[in-house]
């Protein structure tokens, strides 16, 4: 009897241990998993960290203290002691001079880094070995307690600490592409997370969960709704529900922006228009502003999608982006708040090549923005595409403060499935050389405001998140929002430096698995532009809800809609004219590089049907022609997610079951999905070469008519 009961108490207790283990591994905790360190490191650790002693009280002090407590106990495997002053040896002392006398009298190097920065040292105070996390505001502290952490994650040193850490980005934000129905523009990780029905009374504890994310990589922004916004977001019932996660957030140092839409006085109050110099309009928008920030009183301004796809704007009244932008500005700038004006503009009625709209609209407004506005760019010149030239915007318009905008959701890189590791693409972009002000003019410097000494700064990310327990719908997935914050804290660090120390956290420090998995993400990317748009080429997918190849499409609502428009295929060969004798897209880069771009034979393989229009039999300089070498890159992508498969299958021992299988299984579809790619392609643009494929490449497995026939009514994240 005793011992049937001893074994039915152990059977339950290994099935609760089975469950929260199969619990906590499905991806939730993201890079703040906090599990136990190996020996030989806790006895190193747990000298050092014996006792948390917090200087402030604020929330944002409670919310480190509690995250360092958090994340000691995980790693450490013990609760720490939390204490109001140092009595031994082993302290981490964290707080301001302003709430510390100890840390006042350490004479820290705090006076350079402003609001958000901070240091973390060891040093001896009253006799007593201890770790200082040191900040001129508590959000700095904050931030240090997650560097802290993040030492011990990665398993470094923390015995001679003498950090210094300054965000080199003011506006590092987040936007959601949410709809108020909690579907998500171009999401593939469920739904939105914010439950709008259920605010503002209900606070899902995920809210909290999001902000510790978010801050744990220095994003202090958040834009809740879709670009395409709702003018309900502007009504009193959604400020009350906004004004509830700006309070969650707040501790966070994250602020709360909005998508606007520009008629919305029109349709929220029946004004006759939304001229942006109606003076009817000013008071409309003057006094909106005053209600939000009653109701949000740090409330950090709108993001706003004019007279792009549709959308309504300024122009329809014959103003200009300017006129648009500074109208809100001035109604946001006795509240401090802040304008990020999109430059992602494109006129279906402008016969202009759409990859120079952007720049011929914003160039000459150089200098009319007001300070408070943020013009907005996306990293490419066209869509987000897997790989594009950056904008020739960057740089070209010294006078305006220039964000950049990225995108962390996939939708023109697999959705959620294909392993796309992106920090290799936006470390492309911010090293990439404008020339504006000679050699070295990279976007990173335009970015980070220090080629032109911008007043503000700013690098935008369309978010992945959403209601999947793994939060961005797949756990390779995690690294692209981890990539995305840690750049827009200092855009010069590394994207391998990056995914290393994601790896380290989100899976293990085991340097058997993490090698592998560094090196499968860092090709990755490139691997998705091999199956997809090799050499340059763009926009092949299928139309609407960009889910696999379609370059065959010609009738989409408008010509810039279709993949034809981006590929020219022909008898002679493949491409876009952007030289001299095409578009002249080249011309809106500095001379150096239009000049280098306009050279056939200069121009980088990756760019070359960007901007040329190239016959089949051009000699590539492989000595390859241009047809055998498209057709070896869409083969080599689809073999190099084979090895993707082949590395991630020997790395079974070092994950746990839930998140192997899944990115197994995703990987597995990911290979499926690159044959089709290829082979769609391949089928369709064969058809213009009418050459024989290079010898030992597989046929495509279908006819064209099959890959033609395919569709798919229903795909996520679909614009509405
Ligand atoms: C495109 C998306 C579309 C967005 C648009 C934008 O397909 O859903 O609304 O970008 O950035 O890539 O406004």
């Amino acid at each position: 009897m005793k011992i049937a009961s001893l074994l039915q108490g152990l059977f339950v207790s290994a099935i609760l241990a089975l469950a929260s283990a199969a619990h906590a591994e499905d991806g939730y905790d993201l890079w703040l998993r906090y599990h136990p360190v190996e020996k030989e490191w806790l006895g190193r650790y747990r000298t050092d960290a014996t006792t948390l002693v917090t200087a402030g009280s604020s929330p944002t002090a409670r919310a480190a203290r509690d995250e360092l407590a958090r994340g000691l106990r995980g790693l450490l495997g013990r609760a720490v002691k939390l204490d109001d002053t140092i009595r031994g040896n082993g302290a981490v002392l964290f707080g301001t001079p302003a709430n510390s006398r100890t840390i006042a009298g350490l004479n820290l190097p705090l006076a350079k880094l402003g609001a958000e920065g901070y240091v973390i040292r060891s040093v001896t105070a009253r006799g007593r070995k201890l770790t200082v996390i040191a900040a001129n505001g508590d959000v700095g502290v904050l931030y240090g307690a997650f560097h802290f952490l993040r030492l011990m994650q990665t398993r470094q040193s923390i015995d001679h600490l003498d950090v210094a850490s300054v965000p080199r980005i003011q506006y590092r934000i987040l936007d959601h592409w949410d709809n108020l129905d909690r579907t998500v523009e171009r999401g593939y990780a469920g739904f939105s997370i914010w439950d709008w029905q259920k605010l503002p009374d209900y606070l899902d504890p995920r809210y909290t969960d999001y902000a510790r994310a978010q801050a744990s990589i220095g994003v202090n922004g958040v834009v809740l709704n879709n670009v395409g916004a709702q003018t309900a977001m502007l009504t009193p019932l959604y400020l009350k529900k906004a004004a509830a996660l700006a309070d969650v957030f707040r501790p966070y140092g994250i602020k709360v922006y909005f998508s606007v839409r520009w008629s919305t006085p029109m349709e929220l109050d029946g004004l006759k228009s939304a001229d942006p110099l109606d003076p009817a309009v000013i008071a409309w928008w003057k006094a909106k502003a005053d209600e939000i920030y009653g109701a949000i009183p740090d409330f950090g301004g709108f993001l706003v999608k004019a007279n792009s796809e549709g959308q309504p704007g300024p122009q329809d009244y014959k103003r200009t982006h300017a006129d648009g932008a500074n109208m809100l500005a001035d109604a946001l700038a006795p509240h401090h708040g802040i304008v990020m004006w999109r430059a992602f503009v494109y006129s279906q009625n402008n016969p202009v090549d759409r990859v120079k709209q952007a720049y011929d609209e914003f160039v000459p407004l150089d200098g009319k923005f007001d300070d408070n506005v943020i013009v907005q760019v996306k990293n490419g010149p066209l869509d987000f595409q897997p790989r594009e030239p950056f904008s020739p915007l960057f740089g070209a318009t010294p006078k305006t403060n220039l964000a950049l905008e990225v995108q962390i959701t996939k939708e023109y890189l697999g959705f959620a499935t294909h392993l796309a590791y992106l920090g290799t693409m936006w470390q492309e972009v911010l090293e990439s050389d404008t020339y504006a002000r000679g050699p070295g003019s990279t976007v990173a410097k335009v970015v980070d405001g220090s080629l032109f000494a911008n007043k503000l700064t700013a690098m935008a990310g369309v978010g992945n998140v959403g209601t999947d327990r793994n939060w961005t719908g797949s756990q390779f997935n995690q690294a692209n929002w981890y990539a995305f914050g840690r750049l827009a804290w200092n855009p010069n660090l590394s994207a391998r430096a990056i995914a290393e120390e994601w790896v380290r956290m989100t899976f293990t420090n085991d340097k058997a698995f993490v090698a592998p998995v560094v090196d499968m993400m860092m090709g990755s990317r490139e691997t998705v532009v091999d199956y997809m748009t090799p050499l340059g080429l763009a926009h092949l997918m299928g139309t609407g809800h960009h889910y696999g190849p379609a370059p065959w499409v010609d009738n989409a609502g408008r010509p810039d809609w279709n993949p034809v428009y981006y590929h020219r295929a022909d008898a002679q060969g493949i491409g876009v004219d952007r030289t001299p004798t095409g578009s002249n897209a080249v011309a809106q880069y500095a001379p150096p590089l239009a000049a280098q771009f306009t050279d056939l034979d200069k121009t980088p393989d990756k760019y070359l049907l960007w901007f040329h229009h190239v016959a089949w039999d051009y000699k590539m300089k492989s000595g390859r022609t241009l047809w055998d070498k498209l057709v070896l890159h869409y083969t080599h992508g689809v073999e190099d997610v084979a090895k993707m498969r082949t590395t991630w299958a020997k790395l079974r021992p070092y994950v746990d079951p839930q998140r192997y299988e899944e990115t197994a299984a995703y990987l597995a579809i990911q290979e499926k999905e690159a044959k089709w790619w290829r082979d769609a392609c391949i089928a369709y643009f064969q058809t213009f070469s009418n050459r024989p494929l290079p010898p030992g490449m597989a046929p495509p497995e279908h006819p064209l008519a099959y890959y033609k026939g395919l569709s798919f009514p229903y795909e996520p994240g679909t614009a509405r």
